[in-house]
């Protein structure tokens, strides 16, 4: 049934098939989150990140209404040219765009889920959504968040940015059950700087550590995600007040126009980019380079 709709990469169920590690990558963050060419250049580059680290990198997508567990290169310049144009698909998008045959970019709360129905427990990205500033009056909560409460893929991220309320957060995933690990770090990464005025559930020290933990999880049957959240390396972290002021000029900004719903962190992604020159997209590039090898060395631990 499932396989009416799914295509697993021939690689990627090689893999899978042997107990060999696998670590999911997002197409949101191509289409979506980064400018063409780099978003397209970044996506190789992690996919080959993820294999000198000795694991097989599965970028999930949907192409022509098929829902696609591992992308050729020329799918993933594919979503990178078209960037905006295709779909970004979160849960509730997945049967329109699979029934209409079209492409889709997948955020973390539906890569989560193709992760899942094909079987990989690691996923490495940048950033994750969250509870927006303002969600007091907004309502704005990702629902990234919601699949982690219930899907049981572990996510390694920098953290969240502060386009979001991390304390808020922090808390809806606390609610949630979802762990938050700090990878060598007590303080909650905020994506471009190392650290946030948050703690952090647990700091663990090594990959095996966190391999341990998601061991632990799935045979005790506790469904759903953790986080893991890796600190950008310091040599491409930015100055706070640098990045904070882009990001709160991108909120007034995105207030005055009336960005809201999906097409808001798309809008605060791009003016942050913009408003910072090309400094946040190199930190973002690095960040995500980074993310894949801690979850590489992860996904290996797990498979141990
Ligand atoms: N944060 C980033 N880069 C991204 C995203 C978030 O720093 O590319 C993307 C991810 O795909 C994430 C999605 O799942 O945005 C969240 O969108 P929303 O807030 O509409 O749920
Ligand atoms: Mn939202």
């Amino acid at each position: 049934m499932l396989n009416d709709y799914l295509d697993i990469h021939p690689e990627v169920q090689a893999a899978l098939d042997n107990n060999q590690p696998v670590v999911a990558l997002e197409s949101t963050i191509i289409s979506h989150g980064m400018p063409y060419p780099q978003n397209v250049e970044t996506a190789l580059m992690v996919s080959n990140t993820v294999r000198e680290a000795g694991a097989t990198p599965a970028t999930i997508a949907i192409i022509n209404g098929r829902l696609k567990v591992g992308l050729s290169a020329e799918e993933i310049e594919l979503l990178g040219k078209a960037g905006q144009s295709v779909t970004k698909v979160s849960r509730r998008d997945i049967p329109f765009v699979v029934a209409s045959a079209e492409h889709g970019a997948t955020t973390v709360a539906a890569t989560m889920i193709l992760a899942d129905m094909a079987g990989v427990r690691v996923f490495a990205t940048g950033g994750i959504g969250g509870v927006h500033r303002g969600a007091q009056t907004s309502f704005d909560v990702s629902a990234d968040l919601q699949e982690l409460a219930q899907t049981s893929v572990a996510v390694v991220c920098a953290g969240a940015k502060s386009i979001l309320d991390l304390g808020l957060t922090l808390e809806y995933l606390e609610t949630h059950g979802v762990p938050v690990i700090g990878y060598q770090t007590q303080s909650l990464p905020a994506f471009y700087t190392r650290t946030s005025d948050f703690e952090v559930d647990y700091c663990l020290d090594s990959p095996k550590q966190i391999a341990q933990v998601l061991k632990a999880k799935q045979a005790l049957n506790l469904q759903g995600g953790v986080v893991i959240a890796n600190p950008i390396p310091e040599q491409h972290a930015m100055p706070k007040q640098v990045i904070d002021s882009a990001i709160e000029q991108a909120l007034n900004e995105a207030d005055q126009q009336g960005i809201h719903g999906k097409a808001s962190t798309p809008f605060l992604l791009a003016r942050v980019c913009e408003l910072t020159g090309g400094d946040s997209l190199d930190s973002n590039i690095q960040l995500v380079l980074n993310n894949a090898k801690l979850a590489s060395a992860i996904a290996i631990e797990y498979c141990a």
